[in-house]
């Protein structure tokens, strides 16, 4: 052990990973061993505002929480373990995972995007990462599903850092011209034509921002912002696996009304669209 996983392993953060690529791998045989699906087609990763919709996406075959799984994050708060599901919904075989983990816990990047990666390992050519952000643009509302066409990733991290990615497995310089798959977006917005489109903004947080900041995030074109998803959104890109990215609007970005901040109302905001969104993810999978 070196010193700087010694002190990371005493806080509950993960030490870099000699090689995230093979501990995906070992994560997809062991998710393949407990589930008894060899392969799964399409992964859905749950943000805060969309666990109710779990329920919503199919019939859930099998649960494991990641712990069971080799390589995921231990998580930074005690007690918190994500679960995934192994889910049919109708003819596809669907990974969703729930609880995911995020630069401002202490993880690093590889940690951040372990489950997109084992998904790719486990045969997922789709992923659908959705969150909850806050709305720059001042035309969303609080309780509204945003698909995202774009993001700015201002988190100064990539999941591409670190040593170059290992044989069979593509060059770090990823090219991230419609990293939201346009095929996908135009597969959704013909359920639902009403959707609006909005580039989402991902910062390290766990703050929120200042008014100063969002003023500065919606000059420079940010619809939405977050403190996930855009590490992810990039990890799968490079794997040659096609992204939709949903938000479910939570509250109004700082400044944008005389109203402060307050993490409890964005919690019971994502509560009370759960039924909107579950239902908008069930329309969708069948679609992808
Ligand atoms: I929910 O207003 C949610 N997540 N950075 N800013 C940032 N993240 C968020 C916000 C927000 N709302």
């Amino acid at each position: 052990m070196t010193a700087y996983e010694d002190v990371t392993a005493h806080q509950g953060v993960t030490a870099p990973q000699p090689d995230p690529y093979e501990a995906a791998r070992a994560s997809a045989a062991a998710l393949a061993a407990e589930t008894g699906v060899d392969r799964h087609e399409i992964a859905i990763v749950l943000g805060s505002g969309w666990s109710p919709a779990a329920d919503e996406i199919g019939e859930t075959e099998s649960e494991i929480p990641v712990g069971a799984l080799a390589g995921f994050p231990r998580p930074a708060v005690a007690g918190h373990v994500g679960t995934v599901r192994s889910v049919r919904a109708g003819d596809r075989l669907v990974l969703v995972f729930a609880g995911r983990v995020h630069l401002y816990e202490g993880h690093d990047p590889a940690a951040v995007v372990h489950g997109v990666r084992t998904a790719a390992a486990a045969g997922c050519r789709v992923v659908v990462l959705t969150n909850a952000a806050g709305a720059v643009n001042p035309a969303y509302a609080v309780g509204q599903p945003v698909l995202i066409r774009d993001h700015l990733n201002l988190t100064a991290a990539s999941p591409l850092e670190g040593p170059p990615p290992p044989p069979g497995y593509g060059l770090p310089f990823v090219d991230l011209t419609d990293l939201y798959s346009a095929r996908l977006r135009a597969l959704v917005r013909a359920e639902d034509p009403a959707l609006e489109e909005g580039v989402y903004a991902g910062l390290r947080g766990p703050h929120y921002e200042t008014p100063a900041e969002i003023a500065m995030l919606s000059a420079g074109g940010a619809d939405l912002v977050g403190m996930s998803t855009v590490l992810e959104a990039i990890a799968a890109r490079h794997l040659g696996v096609e992204v939709l990215g949903l938000s479910l609007v939570t509250n109004a970005a700082a400044g944008r009304t005389g109203a402060a901040l307050d993490h409890a109302d964005v919690v019971a905001a994502g509560h009370a669209a759960a039924g909107r969104v579950g239902r908008l993810l069930a329309s969708v999978v069948p679609l992808l």
